[in-house]
């Protein structure tokens, strides 16, 4: 990727000086695997351990993949370029090979334990005065992450003069989906159009493929399902298997294989039978016969992913059939061919009635599955959702990775940030997988001492010694140049995949290791951003849907901005059931739905009782009244208003936070998560005041502390010229409800105060809408002096005014006196209105 040398930020160019070389700026395209040249004493002990030739034992695919990428990797971090050789050179080498070439080739050398599959042993190995670092996989995939694991360790500064160390991964199935549709666009994806397809096939440039491709060998992902699980039928149609082939192409040096997701009426749609019963021999026939036809052009497919019965899904029960049939009948056509069926356990009602308290979406996965358990062939993996709901800022580990004991599991993650802020809050996620990784479901067997069942052994098959299973994310990857929307979201992506190769990992370690592979060595970047990821999931929670209330967002709608009633009121069953006595769901198995009864006697025994649940948890399994007092002492009301200020104020001290790295971030890199940042500042802002506002107009209970915040002017209270006052729905959405807007065709409208406040230095926080159907200006004046000019010009996904176009823009560094005239100028564009909320005048201390 191209970068430019420039960097400019004022104020520190000693630093500058010594740093210039390093900080080239960078589009992020290179996420992790930068390879950024080392400097001072880790240049010169990495110089001298590191050999000058790299040799391989065979020329697999794979190996040679190895081979090149130890080459480049050494290339750019010690500014070498080793030999590549094949054999076991007579000097100091790194050798890589399967443990069986190595063997043949270096009987002497005892490398006779093999990792488990996947597996790699990195081993230093004297003969004489030569020295050889050893790259032994149990297979070929072994090999290459072996080589991806060495040159982690010299860009993470560790040793690696002698090593003993072998690592296999902690379960088969390390899978990606992509929720890419085949005409480009991506369902819930942030980072881009798809890289795989673009007008219905697949794109002619599949570059981004393949270097998508080493992205995921570098973490050991080995799977990747390359179309959307709504999926277009087409997927399945013979003139189509050379689109896939071609994918499967692309990601073959890299081990990552390539499956589809189907929809479950293709007989009916693209094979003209009148039915899709799964019972009926003659869609079993024609199962068979495509997926034959597929595996005859990609040999090696890893797949097939299935959404049946859900969100208007066709499945099974049409024909009153059982998911254990649906799945059976692609099983059995996938088995002679080693291919694998992820049923995706993702199966709800979103019709249901909301009047009866003792409707529960949460049960669903369970009430669908744990019935069938034992009924599924053992090439069948039921794909769980980390949660009983889908994917909310917080939810309880689903109770169906403790209730199947005969069938393989996979956890489905999703690494694209759906209800997380999307590609414009900084939220990393390892945190809050790692909570439902370690959670222990209690599924042993009574009668056996009491082993852990944490849901990542229950899913990699150890618990109940399954062949199979594992962990999958959904992507958050597409065409743009940092392939997620942001930088900082590469994160989530990175400590997927270092969870799904050993789950053991802590999240500080992940963050750890991403920051210094993303962003270089240097000690306060590191602890910087390591302080940030970690604490941005509670962040986040805080000023979304704190004590289990879910994401409180406009759930009917694009997931994204802030909308308290969304969730009631209507069949999708994400409620929480506030009104003005209390709020919660009553998820209990003595008043409530049943739901925390889908647990083992011990997980459910704690969630049951309101003296052992956990705060966190509270709303979603329990309804209580406002003033209910948690453990943390604070009434669930009071928690609830300061979780939110909490959030918020966390967020602007991210912007400080991320301040403080000027000059040793590159430049570009530096701007954009600065940008980011301080739009998440002002959007935790939006969501503060408007969950606020909702529940202390629904409770009636005013917030107990007095807050010092910045005076505010309404924009509808200032004088205006052309603008009009205009109600906004929700109204909490907008400071007083009301916004003002510029009709359509004006050519411009202002709005503007009198300041009467000390004479001083203040930031202007203008709150104004970006809506997505124009273009709109801005420019704020103080007096006759032009301060500010912007347009709204961000991809927010709303054409309306309400929280999501609710956009904050930070105007520091100005002086007022009492007298002068601050005249807000908004110029509309096709129909977005160059609207205002509200004006915050802020004293600078
Ligand atoms: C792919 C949620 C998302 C949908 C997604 C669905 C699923 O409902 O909003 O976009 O569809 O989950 O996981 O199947």
């Amino acid at each position: 990727m191209p970068s430019s040398p420039s960097f400019k930020v004022a104020g520190r160019a000693v630093v500058l000086l010594a740093a210039a070389a390093a900080l080239d700026a960078e589009t992020g395209y290179n996420a992790w695997l930068r390879y950024a040249k080392l400097t001072g004493t880790a240049l010169d002990q990495y110089r001298q351990s590191v050999p000058a030739v790299v040799a391989a034992m065979g020329d697999s695919r794979l190996e040679t993949s190895a081979q090149s990428e130890l080459i480049r990797g050494i290339r750019g971090m010690l500014g070498r370029t080793p030999r590549a050789e094949s054999g076991i050179p007579q000097e100091n080498a790194i050798v890589l090979g399967t443990l069986e070439q190595i063997r043949h080739h270096a009987p002497q050398w005892r490398l006779d334990i093999m990792p488990a599959a996947n597996g790699y042993w990195l081993k230093t190995v004297t003969a004489g005065r030569i020295r050889y670092t050893v790259i032994a996989g149990s297979d070929e995939r072994g090999v290459l992450y072996g080589a991806f694991a060495l040159l982690r360790k010299i860009a993470l500064g560790d040793a690696i003069a002698n090593l003993d160390e072998k690592e296999s991964p902690y379960a088969p199935v390390r899978w990606v989906n992509q929720w890419d549709n085949l005409d480009g666009t991506i369902e819930r994806g942030y980072g881009g159009r798809s890289i795989f397809w673009d007008n219905l096939k697949a794109r002619e440039d599949l570059t981004r493929v393949s270097d998508y491709g080493r992205m995921l060998a570098s973490l050991g992902i080995n799977g990747c399902s390359i179309n959307n699980v709504n999926a277009n039928p087409r997927v399945l149609s013979p003139e189509f298997a050379p689109q896939v082939a071609r994918i499967a192409d692309a990601f073959r040096p890299w081990g990552v294989r390539v499956a589809i997701a189907v929809d479950f009426g293709s007989p009916q749609t693209i094979g003209g039978l009148d039915t899709f019963d799964p019972l009926d021999s003659r869609v079993a026939a024609w199962w068979k016969s495509r997926i034959d036809d597929l595996y005859g052009a990609i040999p090696d497919l890893g797949g097939i992913v299935l959404k049946a019965d859900s969100e208007g899904r066709v499945g099974p029960s049409t024909y009153g059939r059982t998911h254990a049939d649906a799945a059976n009948v692609l099983a059995r056509a996938l088995k002679p061919h080693g291919g694998l069926l992820l049923y995706r356990g993702f199966v709800y009602d979103h019709h249901m009635d909301w009047r009866n308290l003792k409707n529960d979406r949460g049960r669903a996965a369970y009430d669908n599955f744990h019935d069938l358990d034992g009924k599924f062939d053992d090439n069948v993996i039921v794909q769980i959702k980390n949660g009983p709901i889908d994917f909310q800022v917080r939810e309880p580990a689903s109770p169906l990775f403790g209730a199947l004991e005969k069938t393989n599991q996979a956890i489905e993650l999703q690494i694209t940030q759906e209800y997380f802020g999307q590609s414009r809050h900084m939220v990393f996620l390892v945190p809050m997988w790692k909570e439902t990784l370690d959670f222990d479901m209690h599924a042993g067997q009574a009668s056996r001492p009491a082993v852990p069942t944490p849901v990542k052994a229950l899913v990699a098959g150890k618990t109940f010694e399954r062949p199979t299973g594992g962990l999958v994310g959904v992507a958050n990857i597409g065409l743009d140049d940092n392939w997620s929307g942001n930088q900082l979201s590469q994160a989530n992506l990175y400590g997927f995949g270092r969870l799904a190769w050993n789950p053991d990992l802590s999240a500080q370690k992940i963050a750890a290791e991403w920051t210094r592979q993303t962003f270089g060595p240097d000690p306060q970047v590191s602890a910087t951003i390591g302080q940030m990821l970690l604490s941005s999931w509670r962040t986040f929670e805080n000023y979304t849907g704190p004590l289990g209330l879910q994401t409180l967002t406009d759930i009917t709608g694009n997931h994204y901005g802030v909308n308290v009633e969304a969730s009631e009121r209507n069949g999708w069953g994400q409620w929480h059931r506030a009104d003005e006595k209390g709020v919660g769901m009553d998820r209990t198995a003595a008043s409530g739905t049943g739901f925390i009864g889908q647990y083992r006697a011990a997980v459910a025994r704690v969630y049951e009782s309101l003296e052992t649940c956990p705060d966190d948890l509270l709303l979603f399994l329990h309804h209580v009244p406002y003033t209910y007092q948690l453990h943390s002492g604070k009434t669930v009301i009071q928690s609830i208003y300061d979780s939110h200020y909490e959030g918020a104020a966390a967020v602007a001290q991210y912007v400080r936070q991320w301040k403080s790295l000027a000059g040793l971030v590159d430049e570009e890199r530096y701007g954009q998560v600065l940008a980011q940042l301080e739009y998440q500042a002002g959007q935790a802002v939006v969501w503060r005041d408007a969950v606020n506002t909702w529940f202390r107009r629904a409770s009636q209970i005013p917030d107990a502390k007095a807050r010092n915040l910045p005076p505010r002017f309404e924009a509808e209270a200032m004088s205006l010229e052309g603008y009009a006052v205009s109600d906004v729905t929700p109204m909490e959405d907008a400071s007083g409800g009301k916004a003002v807007a510029c009709p359509a065709g004006a050519p411009q409208c202002t709005a503007s105060l009198r300041f009467s406040g000390e004479p001083g230095w203040y930031t202007l926080n203008v709150q104004y809408f970006d809506q997505a159907n124009g273009t709109a200006h801005y420019r704020v004046w103080v007096g006759n002096q032009l301060v500010d000019e912007w347009a709204a010009d961000l991809r927010l996904p709303t054409a309306k005014l309400d929280s999501t176009s609710s956009t904050r823009r930070v105007i520091s560094g100005i002086a007022l006196r009492p007298g002068d005239t601050i005249r807000i100028e908004g110029r509309p564009d096709g129909a977005e209105s160059a609207a205002l909320d509200y004006l915050e005048i802020a004293r600078v201390n």
